[in-house]
């Protein structure tokens, strides 16, 4: 039996940091990564054979549990009629009917391989359809890793970003405006300071990459408005939120109408798949049918569009899923909020739905710089303490814990248990 210590050592000669993400090299938790052997239900396995309640769900997508039944079968079948042909396909059809019948907001849609696909393309199209340039991002939102969505507010409100990754050049950087989540003030200010420039503001209706962070009342509508008094398109990156707040995401749950939404994670039901989509007189710009172009070798794929469209009907046929995610999150959020409360931990937690994340400070996380007061050392400790009994969390403090339906009460309760050993210890 080859162990993960074994495997990272080899992996780290061969692929970049040992990974093909960096957040899966456990560096902000100062440990070596557990190589997955497999996964069902609400566990997954490492090399080792130790087993973990799994609240990484691969990150969002395995909203149903691990290796639910009715979307392995549906993917074993489809293999048995091709890969791939790289050719359009009924299936393609079928999933963009099902969504556009499904989801109000979206008259029309494209499938791309990535969320950062469905970003960078969704971005592209919306200075196609507004002849506009800048885009206003959010500080500590996450979409995806296209260079204009690598960049870091600038020193002042109103100047341009800088790049936030090496590679990334100042001219992309510069289009690209951060404003703060949940200040509608700040956001007023940059399309006041930049008139008529902007394409779109771009933003995580629940923000779930500084850890969760809920929007503030009136702030998701307050965007709305902005973007309407200045011809700006609302561009919802439900990544994380589609398809897990309800069924029609972040939008539906919060009543707000986005003029783009940009998908991934849960939409593809495990395999590799981002889509974005919305009004059908923006989606018509995309080429082949309008001048904004972009394009996938794999975009569409059998197999994935399979999945993904048997995990979509299983969550729109049975909205009991919904109920049951809800009730699952008030159990163990609402456990973790209990537990902070008797023990007097310097902790804190946001959550909806099945999304939540503990976060290592006594101040309330209501954005970017408030989430950075957490005390990651704090964090890498609880994350530890929680890996060695037993329970796969995301290895970073600005990530979410993720809820699927495979989680029973049970396992919610144990982890409850193990959390207050934690907070006690
Ligand atoms: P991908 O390109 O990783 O499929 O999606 C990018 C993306 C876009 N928008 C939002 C709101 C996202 O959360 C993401 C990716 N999420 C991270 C987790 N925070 C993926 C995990 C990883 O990078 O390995």
């Amino acid at each position: 039996m080859t162990t993960s210590a074994e495997l990272m050592a080899r992996a780290v000669k061969v692929i970049p940091g040992g990974v093909n993400s960096p957040v899966r090299a456990f560096q902000s938790v100062g440990l070596n990564p557990r190589f997955i052997d497999r996964a069902d239900g609400p566990y997954v396995w490492d090399v080792e054979g130790n087993r973990y309640i799994d609240y990484i769900g691969s990150w969002g997508p395995m909203i149903l549990g691990h290796n639910d039944q009715a979307v392995r079968e549906a993917v074993q079948k489809a293999c048995e009629r091709g890969m791939s042909f790289g050719a359009a396909t009924e299936l393609e059809v079928r999933i963009a009917e099902f969504i556009c019948e499904t989801v109000p907001h979206v008259e029309m849609i494209r499938m791309v391989n990535s969320g950062t696909e469905a970003v960078m393309s969704a971005l592209r199209l919306a200075r196609g359809f507004t002849g506009r340039d800048k885009i206003i991002k959010f500080a500590g939102n996450y979409h995806g890793h296209s260079d204009c969505m690598l960049v870091e507010a600038g020193s002042g409100v109103l100047t341009a970003g800088v790049p936030g990754s090496a590679g990334v050049p100042e001219g992309c950087a510069q289009d690209t405006l951060t404003a703060g989540y949940n200040d509608l003030e700040s956001v007023k200010a940059l399309f006041e300071g930049n008139p008529g420039q902007v394409a779109a503001v771009i933003v995580e209706p629940v923000a779930a990459n500084m850890g969760v962070v809920l929007p503030a009342p009136g702030f998701l509508e307050g965007l709305r408005a902005l973007c309407d008094e200045h011809g700006a398109l609302l561009v919802f990156d439900e990544v994380i939120c589609g398809f897990r707040l309800a069924y029609g995401g972040a939008a539906q749950r919060f009543g707000i109408t986005p003029d783009l939404v940009t998908y991934g994670k849960i939409i593809g039901g495990g395999m590799p798949v981002g889509a974005f989509g919305g009004r059908v007189d923006i989606m018509s710009l995309m080429a082949p049918a309008g001048p904004v172009y972009q394009a996938g070798t794999l975009s569409g794929n059998p197999i994935a569009m399979t999945a993904g469209l048997a995990q979509l009907r299983e969550l729109h046929d049975h909205p009991e899923h919904y109920e049951r995610l809800e009730q699952a999150g008030e159990r163990l959020y609402g456990g973790i909020e209990r537990l902070i409360r008797q023990s007097g931990a310097p902790c804190t937690i946001n959550h909806i739905g099945s999304i939540g994340s503990t976060f290592f400070t006594s101040k309330q996380v209501t954005d970017y710089a408030s989430a950075k007061t957490s005390d990651t050392d704090a964090f890498a400790r609880y994350f530890r303490y929680m890996l060695e009994h037993g329970f796969s969390l995301a290895p970073s403090q600005f990530e979410a814990m993720f809820i699927s339906c495979a989680h029973d009460d049970a396992v919610l309760d144990e982890t409850l248990a193990a959390i207050d050993a934690f907070l006690q210890g």
